[in-house]
């Protein structure tokens, strides 16, 4: 496994099994394992940036086509009363897999501020 590599790699190459609701040539969206909501899913760009901290100017296009994608996941998983979008970027941000991903909350009323 390279530095750029985490369990999410292996995910996107099936090499460890994930409950996967949607993928295309750029993405990859799939159940969270420990869920904090009734749906909860993460949507992963398949090059793997470590965070969002990480991106840069030629990843333009992949970071719109990634928020889209984050729409169209929620809406067919029937969000159709809201939900919550959050990225967690680095220590301070909570973020515990070095693979940058969007989570996908819903399903209950959500609280702010969060923790
Ligand atoms: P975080 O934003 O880095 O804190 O979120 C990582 C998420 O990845 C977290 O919600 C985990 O439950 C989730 N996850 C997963 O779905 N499958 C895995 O194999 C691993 C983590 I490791």
């Amino acid at each position: 496994m390279s530095n750029s590599e985490t369990i999410f790699t292996k995910i996107i190459r099936r090499e460890i099994p994930a409950d996967i609701v949607y993928e295309d040539d750029l993405v990859l969206a799939f159940r969270d394992v420990a869920p904090q909501a009734p749906v909860h899913i993460l949507v992963i760009p398949k090059k793997p940036i470590p965070k969002l901290e990480e991106a840069t100017p030629d990843d333009h296009g992949l970071m719109g086509h990634l928020l889209l994608k984050v729409k169209q996941v929620a809406q067919e998983a029937g969000l159709t009363n809201g939900y919550r979008v959050v990225i967690n970027n680095g220590f301070d941000g909570g973020q515990t897999v070095d693979h940058l991903h969007i989570h996908i909350l819903g399903g209950r009323a959500m609280q702010w501020p969060p923790g």
